[in-house]
């Protein structure tokens, strides 16, 4: 047992939960580990990132994008890049794939000591921005140090794993999305990365997020950390079906809280910039053909897969979404509504 700069101490995943763990995802080769109190049960090399990241030293132009996975992260992070740095779709670097321009803070507990593609996604950027860096002290902090500013940072973990200080220094944009559809999400991405290539049913996956089994641990807990903090005035707090319902309307609302002073127009170019078909132009920048099967591709989609809020109303079974309501109900009682 570990204890962190954070305060949590932290548990390697042993034994016939581990057994249970590699059976069900056996391409998760890195093994778990669980962050007290929390939960939060992440892979096993965060434990050598953490107190980098509790320590990392965040400025006031800074924004960082935090969300559990699968709620849109991605999608804000190139609005918030673009109306930032390319409200009028000139910035130079956006064309680079967004993990060069938006780093993925705590992405080195992914990192494969050997990397299947040459080069990498990160690599050619971080080479070019860290050239005295080590690969092997994590590409992707080292990126989130080095990139210039203003710098906009994403990340999956929940406040508690920053410094209590965090919104005093800088601005963050909190993603949250209707668990039915996030649970959806995350089992097409278990499905879809080789890293994961969970094999059990869509019963099975959403026992998993109902028993905060999954990768980054309790939703419900997450989102109550970022719920108890709203009002404070460097935190906004965006629904992924708002996204969906009225762009624009949540772009002028993002640009009160940045301060971008975008024109309407403005506002649009980035709306469509980064609307779900352009993106998933991208899609296999995101995501290398090594890393990913093929055939989830070819059937369900790729990183980018459908980009719609509701799905679940045709996914998932009556006897499910009974056991999600009644999760919502016990664990999300602090006041927070789903779209
Ligand atoms: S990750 O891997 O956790 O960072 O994923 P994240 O980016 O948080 O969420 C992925 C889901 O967001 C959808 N997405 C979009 N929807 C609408 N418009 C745009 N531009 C967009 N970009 C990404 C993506 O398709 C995933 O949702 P699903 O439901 O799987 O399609």
């Amino acid at each position: 047992m570990a204890t962190l700069a954070s305060g949590h101490t932290a548990k390697v995943i042993e034994g016939s939960e581990k057994a249970k763990l590699t059976e069900d995802f056996p391409g998760f080769k890195k093994g778990w580990v669980r962050l007290f109190p929390g939960g939060w049960l992440l892979s096993r090399p965060f434990c050598k990132v953490a107190d980098k990241l509790y320590n990392f030293e965040f400025r006031k132009d800074d924004v960082l994008v935090m969300s559990w996975p699968k709620c849109g992260t991605t999608w804000t992070q190139e609005l918030v890049w673009t109306m930032r740095n390319s409200p009028n779709l000139d910035h130079p670097d956006a064309g680079l794939v967004i993990m060069n321009r938006v780093p993925f803070m705590e992405a080195d507990m992914f990192a494969e000591e050997s990397p299947k593609e040459d080069p990498s996604p990160v690599s050619e950027t971080f080479k070019k921005l860290c050239p005295n860096g080590d690969p092997r002290d994590g590409m992707n902090y080292q990126l989130a140090q080095a990139i210039p500013d203003p710098r906009t940072l994403k990340t999956h973990l929940a406040f508690s794993l920053f410094a209590p200080s965090l919104l005093e220094k800088t601005k963050v944009v909190y993603v949250a999305r209707n668990p039915k559809d996030i649970v959806l999400s995350f089992l097409h991405h278990h499905k879809l990365f080789k890293e994961m290539s969970f094999n059990g049913s869509l019963e099975a996956f959403v026992e998993y997020f109902l028993q905060d089994d999954l990768l980054y641990g309790p939703y419900w807990l997450h989102l109550r950390e970022a719920w108890q903090k709203r009002g404070h005035p460097n935190l906004h707090i965006v629904f992924y079906e708002d996204l969906k319902a009225d762009v624009m309307r949540e772009l002028k609302r993002l640009d009160d809280f940045l301060g971008t002073g975008l024109s309407h127009d403005q506002l649009a170019n980035v709306a469509k910039h980064a609307s779900f078909d352009e993106m998933k132009a991208s899609d296999s920048l995101m995501i290398g053909k090594y890393v990913i099967n093929q055939e989830v591709l070819e059937k369900d989609g790729g990183f980018f897969r459908q980009g719609k809020s509701g799905d679940w109303k045709n996914k998932l079974t009556p006897d499910l979404i009974d056991k999600m309501d009644q999760w919502i109900a016990q664990k999300c009682d602090f006041g927070i509504s789903f779209k």
